[in-house]
């Protein structure tokens, strides 16, 4: 029929970092967008898209979101982990672009229309010390942003996570094109933990009580650790503590919770509603961090979502420069459809990005706008995407003064 699947593209491209891209088309001509990009393991789900998905596609209905979802999901047999739902993602956001583009609307309105005007977003700020966050800050702030997420180097201490851009300018972020080998960074849980409350006091001083301030521990920490921490935050009250501590273990976090009122934020590394059963259920977290294209797309986004809607947790996307546009556009899309939306993550892409990605979101009043094109609003140029092939990048790896390897 006119809406069966003719093909399932993957799309590999480099502009500015890499990108994984699948491209449904169905019969009459449609095309749909998702995306699929797995940072540092871009290949892997790739493969698993070209050589075992995109075989299961070819003639299928492209109308059946949740049908195609389940088979992926339940007919693979091996389940979850982050290869296979970011594969599922792709699938998955290609085939709703495609039925709203079959619509004519703007996808937000097959989630159930807009529940809010647009999407508050976050920026980041990072400095190597005091002096250069400040003029990350004001220069984030001059660009009409409410919410800021700070990271700054710890003195003593050397490259380590968020402050590249601090270093290396911008849009600088990890693995910045890092071709061939890992490149290693030091930490000292100790002395980051002496140090970052000062840095949230000497903000607040600067910047006053109403701009809304995150912080990224990104798993460095043990439970007691993440507990005193945010114990010691909670006079410069911060809008969210992300990722205090690993969460394999989703218990450790009533640790946690014990000890401190600080808003928790967790989740980028899960990938289905499983994965945050205790944490939701328990009411361990504030805000579900799960993104769009590694936890199964907006099928299975919508689920964990909705699940945390029963317990007041609120959303709060991933949006790296690692996720593409394809995969910020759907996530905005969701963010504005979502009853208990709290906040999307915005590292803008590099201007790069958008020679290979047409994207019609936009950025006004600290909030992002998915524009009312059909669809995600977002097209892929193939002319451009030739001059950016693939690029090898690892993530950093983090070792202690010993060399023990930590947690990055
Ligand atoms: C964030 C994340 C990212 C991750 C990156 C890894 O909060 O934005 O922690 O910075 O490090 O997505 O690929
Ligand atoms: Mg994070």
């Amino acid at each position: 029929t006119a809406t069966s699947i003719r093909s399932a593209e993957v799309l590999v491209s480099s502009p500015s970092r890499n990108f994984v891209t699948v491209r449904i088309t169905t019969e009459d001509g449609v095309v749909g967008l998702g995306d699929a990009t797995l940072n540092g393991r871009e290949l892997a789900v790739a493969s698993y898209l070209r050589d075992h998905v995109a075989p299961l596609l070819v003639g299928r209905d492209a109308h059946r979101i949740e049908d195609t979802w389940q088979l992926l999901y339940r007919s693979a047999y091996w389940r979850r982990g982050p290869v296979t739902m970011s594969a599922i993602a792709a699938v998955d956001m290609a085939l709703w672009d495609i039925k709203a583009r079959l619509a004519g609307v703007p996808l937000y309105q097959l989630l159930g229309g807009a529940s809010r005007s647009g999407a508050l977003v976050y920026a980041h700020a990072s400095g190597s010390d005091l002096a250069s966050l400040g003029d990350s800050v004001r220069a984030r702030l001059e660009e009409g942003h409410r919410a800021i997420r700070l990271q700054v180097a710890v003195p003593g201490m050397g490259a380590m996570y968020g402050v590249a851009a601090a270093v290396a300018g911008r849009y600088a972020y990890e693995p910045a094109k890092r071709a061939g080998l890992a490149v290693e960074e030091g930490w000292d849980s100790a002395r980051y933990m002496r140090h970052l409350p000062g840095v949230f006091e000497w903000a607040r001083a600067e910047f006053g009580p109403e701009v809304l301030l995150l912080h990224d521990a990104h798993h460095r920490l043990t439970p007691i650790q993440a507990a005193r921490l945010g114990r010691d935050l909670e006079p410069y009250d911060l809008f969210w503590l992300e990722d205090c501590t690993p969460v394999e273990n989703q218990e450790s976090l009533r640790l946690v919770r014990r000890h401190t009122t600080t808003p928790l934020a967790i989740g980028e590394v899960l990938n289905s509603v499983w994965d945050f059963r205790t944490l939701i259920q328990e009411q361990l977290i504030d805000f579900v961090r799960a993104s769009v294209t590694h936890a199964g797309g907006i099928t299975g986004l919508r689920r964990i979502f909705d699940f945390a809607a029963l317990y007041d947790i609120r959303s709060g996307s991933h949006g790296p420069t690692d996720i593409s546009p394809v995969g910020m556009a759907a996530a905005l899309h969701l963010d504005l459809a979502i009853h208990n939306f709290g906040i999307q993550e915005y590292m803008e892409h590099q201007p790069l990005a958008g020679e290979v990605f047409r994207t019609s979101y936009s950025f006004a009043d600290a909030m992002l706008h998915p524009g009312d094109q059909p669809g995600l609003g977002v097209d892929y140029d193939d002319v451009a995407a030739e001059r950016f092939p693939y690029e090898p990048a690892y993530l950093p790896t983090a070792r202690l003064a010993d060399g023990t390897v930590h947690d990055w």
